[in-house]
């Protein structure tokens, strides 16, 4: 008998998969080098989760909302999508990504560029429902809260077995934009992103947009959960004093997919340098190039239209010079207030929020 081996191979993957980053809970990251459209499939979308992913049936979930409303309510799943809906597409970055690169050497889940994609969204506006119940004029904060609960073990601990959650201002609430979603990219949310029911709160880091949600608490008081004060928060400088803050907004930052980590380029060709940018609520102004260790900045050409929300692709022809040795290749983006990514971490923010210019190292023979 005889066969060939060669046939029997698979053929390559149309997506090359995740990164395991963590098998339990799960924890899985978009392999940047493989960047190539502005929606991230979400068979690539990354995956962050504290807890085992729950197993809800669409059937027995339902949204409560309690606390400062004149009329507190539950949902079914049924009622939920037969509210208004909005769709709307949006980069979310976990408060984490990039954590790898610090030195020393952070705690923490170590994500490489990618615990970050863009994904079109659909469900009903959080001001939808808040209305609905009536919020009073007492309600300071929002706080979204997921069915997943477990204990930390490792320092900081919980305080036992907590939930999941996050508060936003009722500002932020507010803003027709955050989504109680229950579509991502034209189908239901898959398990790992939240089935059937998570926010999507565009703008900020990924830690606000709670997966699995199933209540809404409107508080008149700050809410500093573990998730705002042990984790998910850093020190800003208020009035002269550290204090310690929750992460909220993404910070403009942009990366470099291709050339990926210690590529090695033939000298004296072009180069199509590929990347991504994205700025939170705002919008990317520019994104400059550097192979010169930030001695000279070029403007690379934005691929698509700048937006709030959502990153942008861009490409820059880089002219490899006839020279064999390592080149540092930087990217910076700028957004529409003129705030431009800082050389180095800024470690007021702790392991979070990590957007120092971005650089890749590769070789040139
Ligand atoms: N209930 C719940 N929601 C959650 C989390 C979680 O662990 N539990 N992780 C948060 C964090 S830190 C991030 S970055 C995003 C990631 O969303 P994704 O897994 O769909 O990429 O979900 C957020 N929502
Ligand atoms: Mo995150």
């Amino acid at each position: 008998m005889s066969f060939s081996l060669v046939k029997a191979l698979p053929k390559k993957a149309e997506y090359p998969g995740l990164i395991i980053r963590e098998k339990e809970p799960v924890n899985l990251e978009f392999p940047f080098p493989t960047l190539y459209s502005r929606i991230t499939p979400s068979d690539s979308f990354f995956v962050r989760c504290h807890f085992p992913i729950p197993v809800i049936d669409a059937k027995d979930w339902s949204l409560t909302l309690i606390g400062e409303f004149q009329k507190p309510c539950t949902f079914s799943f049924e009622e939920l999508v037969s509210f208004p809906s909005r769709t709307l597409i949006a980069t979310l970055e976990c408060a984490g990504n990039g954590r790898s690169a610090l030195v020393p050497k952070a705690k923490g889940l170590l994500w490489d560029q990618g615990a970050v994609g863009t994904a079109e969204w659909t469900g009903v506006p959080l001001r939808y429902l808040l209305e609905k119940a009536g919020m009073k004029a007492s309600a300071l904060e929002i706080i979204l809260e997921g069915h997943d609960k477990g204990s930390i073990y490792e320092e900081p601990k919980s305080p036992g077995q907590i939930s999941f959650n996050h508060s936003l201002p009722v500002k932020k609430a507010l803003d027709p934009d955050v989504l109680i979603a229950y579509m991502m990219n034209g189908e239901l949310l898959r398990p790992a992103h939240g089935f059937p029911v998570r926010a999507v709160v565009p703008g900020w880091y990924g830690m606000a947009s709670v997966k699995w949600l199933e209540k809404i608490t409107a508080v008149s008081t700050p809410y500093t959960s573990y998730w705002q004060s042990m984790e998910y928060a850093y020190w800003k400088n208020i009035s002269g004093k550290p204090s310690l803050v929750p992460v909220s907004a993404m910070l403009v930052k942009s990366e470099i997919a291709r050339p990926a980590l210690h590529e090695v380029i033939e000298g004296g060709t072009l180069y199509k340098v590929f990347g991504a940018a994205w700025a939170g609520e705002h919008k990317v102004e520019k994104v400059e190039f550097s192979a010169d260790n930030g001695i000279s900045w070029k403007p690379v050409i934005l691929i698509e239209e700048a937006v709030p929300y959502t990153w942008i692709l861009w490409e820059y022809e880089w002219a490899v010079p006839d020279e064999s040795g390592m080149f540092q290749l930087m990217s910076r983006a700028t957004d529409d207030l003129g705030h431009s990514q800082p050389p180095d971490h800024d470690y007021f923010k702790r392991t979070y929020m990590i957007n120092s210019i971005s650089k890749m190292e590769v070789f040139v023979r």
